[in-house]
C-alpha cells in the first residue's frame, strides 16, 4: 500500500506534463500510469515477448519472466554470472528478431573481475523457466574499472544485432581507437560472428566489429522500422548526446564534446571537430539519459515518430518532438513521481513500458511502468496494482 500512497501524493502534485518548449502537439491529458510490477532490485533491461509475457533484468544478475499482466511467473535459471559492482552486472536482454520460432535471447552483462572485465553478450534459449544452450558470443576490450559498460542491445532490419560497448572512464582515448572495442557501437550476426560488410573488415589494425565510435557511454539504442539507428550516451558534466548512428561514424568522444571533466577541468578544447558527427541532441548540464526508444504506434498519435528517452539523473521520461528528422520541442513527462528511468519500450498495441527505480526510498524499488490512454486493469478490486489518470 506504501506504493499507492506515495504516486497518489505524487501525482496530486502537480501536473504529469510539463512543457519544456513550445510542442507542436497539445499535451497529452488522458494518459494513464500503471504500475505493472514492481519489487525490484536496480532493473536494467526489458523485453517485450510477442505473446505479451516480459522479461526484466536486475542489475545484481537476476532474469526474471513476467505474465502479460506483471506477474512475475519465474525467475529463470542458468543465467549467466555477471560482475556486478558499481555500474556493472547484469545489464540488457533483447530477444532474436525470429524469437517465435527460435526462443533465442540475447543478454548483455559486465563479465570478470575488478581488474579484468568485459562488456559480455551472450546468446542462449528460453526454455520454460530456464537458460539452455548459453553461448558468448562477444566480449569487448579488458578493462579495470567497474563503470562505463554501455550493454545495450538491439536487432537491426537485417537481423545483425548492434551492442553498445563503453570506455571504462579511465580509458577515454580508446573510444578513437579502431583497435580497441572500448566505446564504440558494434554490430555482429545473430551467431556473434562479424558480418562481412562491416566497415572496417578491410582496414588494417582494426577491430572488424566496430560498427561506429567516439562513443563514452552509450546506454540507450533503439533501431527504428525504417532502419535509423538512435542512441543515447552519457556526457561528462555536460554533454549528454543523442545520435543517429551511421556506420564508419566518429562521434567525437573525448575529442569533440560539449561537456567537461568532474573536476571542472576541460577534456578538449574543442566541442566540434572535424571529420567528427555531431550530435543530433545534447545536453549540457547533464540530465543522464538511459534507454531510448521511437513512438510507432495507434494510441498515441500524436507522439508518432517521436523519441522518448528514460532520463536517470534529472528523473523523468522525455519526449523529444521530431519534425523530418529535426528536434522542434522537448516534453518532460512523469516528473512528479522522481524515479530513476532506465528503459523505456513502446508494445505493440502501443502502451509505453518503462523501466523505473527509487533510490533511497527502499530498497527494491524497481517498477515496471504501463503508460495507456485507457485503464488496462480494474484497479478498484486489486489494489495490488494501481491505475491513475494524469492530472489536467
Ligand atoms: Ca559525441
Amino acid at each position: 500500500m506504501i506504493r499507492s500512497i506515495h504516486l497518489r501524493a505524487a501525482v496530486a502534485c502537480t501536473s504529469l506534463v510539463a512543457p519544456l518548449l513550445s510542442s507542436a502537439e497539445p499535451a497529452i491529458n488522458d494518459m494513464h500510469v500503471e504500475v505493472l510490477a514492481d519489487g525490484f532490485d536496480t532493473p536494467w533491461g526489458l523485453a517485450l515477448l510477442p505473446d505479451g509475457r516480459m522479461l526484466v533484468t536486475e542489475r545484481a544478475g537476476q532474469l526474471h519472466l513476467l505474465d502479460a499482466q506483471g506477474q512475475r511467473v519465474a525467475a529463470i535459471k542458468n543465467v549467466p554470472e555477471a560482475f556486478a559492482k558499481l555500474q556493472g552486472g547484469l545489464l540488457d536482454v533483447a530477444l532474436h528478431p525470429n524469437f517465435e520460432r527460435n526462443a533465442t535471447i540475447y543478454l548483455s552483462l559486465a563479465h570478470g573481475h575488478q581488474k579484468h572485465n568485459t562488456t559480455r553478450v551472450v546468446r542462449a534459449v528460453l526454455q520454460g523457466d530456464a537458460l539452455v544452450d548459453a553461448k558468448v558470443i562477444f566480449d569487448n576490450t579488458p578493462k579495470g574499472t567497474s563503470v562505463h559498460y554501455g550493454g545495450r542491445l538491439a536487432f537491426m532490419p537485417d537481423g545483425t544485432l548492434l551492442v553498445t560497448t563503453g570506455e571504462g572512464a579511465d580509458y577515454r582515448e580508446d573510444a578513437q581507437r579502431l583497435d580497441s572495442l572500448l566505446g564504440k557501437i558494434v554490430r555482429l550476426n545473430d551467431d556473434g560472428s562479424i558480418p562481412s560488410d562491416n566497415p572496417f573488415v578491410n582496414t588494417p589494425g582494426a577491430h572488424p566489429a566496430i560498427w561506429s565510435y567516439g562513443h563514452r557511454n552509450p546506454q540507450g539504442l533503439f533501431v527504428d522500422t525504417s532502419g535509423t539507428v538512435y542512441a543515447a550516451e552519457h556526457g561528462p558534466r555536460g554533454g549528454d548526446e543523442v545520435n543517429i548512428i551511421e556506420p564508419k561514424t566518429n562521434y567525437g568522444w573525448p575529442i569533440a564534446t560539449h561537456g567537461i571533466d568532474y573536476t571542472g577541468g576541460r577534456i578538449s578544447p574543442f566541442e566540434t571537430y572535424e571529420g567528427m558527427q555531431e550530435p543530433l541532441l545534447y545536453w549540457t548540464p547533464s540530465i543522464g539519459p538511459g534507454g531510448i526508444a521511437m513512438y510507432r504506434g495507434a494510441m498515441f498519435p500524436e507522439w508518432e515518430g517521436d523519441l522518448f528517452v528514460a532520463v536517470l539523473g534529472h528523473k523523468h521520461l522525455r519526449r523529444i518532438d521530431l519534425d523530418e528528422g529535426k528536434v522542434v520541442a522537448q516534453e518532460i513527462l512523469l516528473e512528479d513521481l522522481q524515479g530513476r528511468f532506465r528503459q523505456v519500450e513502446v508494445g505493440a498495441e502501443g502502451a509505453l513500458y518503462a523501466v523505473v527505480e527509487f533510490v533511497g526510498e527502499r530498497p527494491n524499488s524497481g517498477r515496471i511502468l504501463k503508460i495507456t490512454r485507457q485503464p488496462s486493469r480494474q484497479s478498484a478490486d486489486d489494489s495490488s496494482h494501481l491505475s491513475m489518470r494524469a492530472g489536467p
